[in-house]
């Protein structure tokens, strides 16, 4: 349980206010939460938006982000950058997961911290909590037992940044929130068939085999697991929402409470793929957890939603695949354009790359 007398003791920046003007930074505005929340914010009316690409900011080197907030010195901020994939790759890279997001995440954390922003969102993520967790997961059941081992060193990563978050705000009365998704999926994704968490991966292969007429497409597991799937654009409404409004709580878990077997996700991509070939399971891949369930009631009760079915959902994620490679090559050129001129192909004419 979160130390209820202590939620207001030290009440300072979690009161200031986040104005539709004030300038936000979203880290990690490339990838797919990040460009979820750079629309969202977008399109509920937030106008001095910051963000910048990699090649002129590397998050993992503490000096340039320092150098970063010196010259944009935004007012809120929302970390969404981290090194993020599938249970593959998450078991065969350990070291990346934990050493890149501990950097990326302290680095932007002191940063925030030392330039005084008023309202932080940290991303963490549902594999931080035990693997025996009992079920919905409430948030305080952080650290109340051993972790999965497949992505045993992204949790660590993750961990050591929320409690960095919830140390500051109970310590220094510091406006910083941590949300604590679901598994995510949404447009956006990155599509490869070893590191993808298993919604891009199974719509990569399978659109694969039915494009070259392979009889059947491997799927990892046994398909027993349970995941609570969420719509990444449900995700980033909580993140705005936070932004704007501290809930008064240090961690919220953000989930939609659908939850469909590994098997019957199979089955559901298969049918907006429209694949009709056979799914074989391999069992010598991993499992990982057998189910996380979030209670999300903190969320619930600050007025926040999930708007988008898995149904619906999965059809919008490969309606934006299948216009990504349709427009890939255009894309190729494109990027190296971008590349060469240091900007993100999501830049407006009212937003800054500072
Ligand atoms: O999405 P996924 O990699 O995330 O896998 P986790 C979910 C389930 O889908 C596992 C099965 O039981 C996989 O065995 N699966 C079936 C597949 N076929 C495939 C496939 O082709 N690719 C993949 N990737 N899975 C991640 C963590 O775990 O969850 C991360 O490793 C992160 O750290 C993320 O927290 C949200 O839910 O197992």
């Amino acid at each position: 349980m979160w130390m209820a007398g202590l939620r207001f003791e030290n009440r300072r920046d979690r009161d200031a206010m986040i104005a539709k003007e004030s300038r936000i930074f979203v880290a990690g505005h490339q990838g797919l939460v990040g460009s979820a929340v750079l629309r969202t914010l977008r399109g509920a009316g937030f106008r001095n938006l910051c963000y910048s690409v990699r090649a002129s900011l590397d998050l993992r080197n503490r000096e340039e982000v320092f150098r970063y907030f010196d010259r944009a010195r935004p007012k809120g901020v929302v970390m969404c950058a981290g090194r993020v994939g599938g249970i593959g790759a998450n078991q065969s890279s350990p070291v990346e997961f934990m050493a890149e997001n501990l950097a990326m995440g302290t680095n932007v954390i002191e940063a925030a911290d030392h330039y005084d922003v008023d309202r932080f969102v940290y991303l963490g993520s549902s594999c931080i909590y035990p693997r025996r967790s009992p079920q919905p997961i409430t948030e305080d059941q952080l650290l109340s037992g051993r972790l999965e081992p497949t992505n045993e060193g992204y949790a660590i990563a993750k961990i050591a940044c929320v409690k960095l978050c919830e140390s500051l705000r109970l310590q220094y009365g510091k406006g910083f929130v941590s949300l604590m998704p679901t598994n995510l999926y949404g447009p956006g994704d990155r599509y490869e068939a070893d590191s993808s968490h298993v919604i891009p991966a199974l719509l990569l292969k399978m659109l694969l085999a039915k494009r070259s007429g392979q009889e059947s497409v491997s799927c990892w597991g046994s398909g027993q697991p349970l995941r609570e799937l969420l719509y990444v654009d449900d995700l980033a409404a909580a993140c705005v929402l936070v932004l704007q409004h501290d809930g008064g709580f240090p961690i919220l878990n953000v989930g939609s409470g659908e939850e469909v077997s590994i098997h019957e996700l199979a089955e559901k991509i298969a049918d907006v793929v429209g694949y009709y070939g056979k799914l074989n399971w391999d069992q010598s891949k991993p499992d990982g957890v057998k189910r996380k369930l979030l209670c999300s009631e903190r969320i619930r009760s600050l007025g926040w939603r999930p708007r988008t079915p898995l149904s619906v959902g999965l059809k919008k994620t490969f309606q934006d695949f299948q216009e990504r490679i349709e427009r890939s090559a255009e894309m190729e050129r494109g990027r190296e354009r971008q590349q060469g001129s240091g900007q993100s192909r999501l830049v407006k004419s009212d937003d800054r790359v500072v």
